[in-house]
């Protein structure tokens, strides 16, 4: 809670540090059966505008997205499209909580299966004000004009 607190005031007043970034599902283990994806999330923050990207061998895993119920209950939802290249890249487009199954056999009930909650971006990034100049000092005297 402290850290998301902390992460909250860091892009209220630094918004220049938030850059889309792309995250490798599972890093060098990829998408596959025996990785557990809570961990995987766990401590990262994804923001509209950042990737993710599954890997894995074509043909053996995909992609599904699904809702909060078919996370739970391992249901496809086909409609939603399946993804099956390999190398699915999904740039994450809008907020909220995002849910991902692979549909292969029992994958997903072995815990093949990732929830991640995405937040807003910050609005374009301005430009900083620069500091004021300082003051010279001692301010010069204007000479005296001569009196004669
Ligand atoms: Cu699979």
């Amino acid at each position: 809670m402290a850290q998301k607190f902390i992460l909250f005031i860091a892009i209220t007043f630094f918004p220049a540090i938030v850059l889309a970034t792309n995250y490798i599902v599972g890093d060098e283990m990829g998408w596959t059966v025996g990785v557990s994806y809570e961990d995987w999330a766990e401590g990262k923050t994804f923001f509209v505008g950042d990737t993710i990207t599954f890997n894995y061998h074509q043909g053996q895993h995909n992609v599904v997205k699904v809702d909060g119920k078919g996370f739970q209950s391992c249901q496809e939802e086909p409609n939603n499209g399946i993804l099956t290249t390999g190398a699915d890249a999904i740039t994450l487009a809008t907020p909220g909580n995002k849910w991902y199954i692979c549909s292969f056999g029992y994958h997903c009930e072995s815990g093949q299966k990732l929830k991640i909650t995405v937040y807003d971006s910050m609005a374009p990034i301005p430009t900083p004000t620069p500091p004021p100049a300082p003051m010279p000092w001692p301010i010069p005297e204007p000479a005296p004009s001569p009196w004669y």
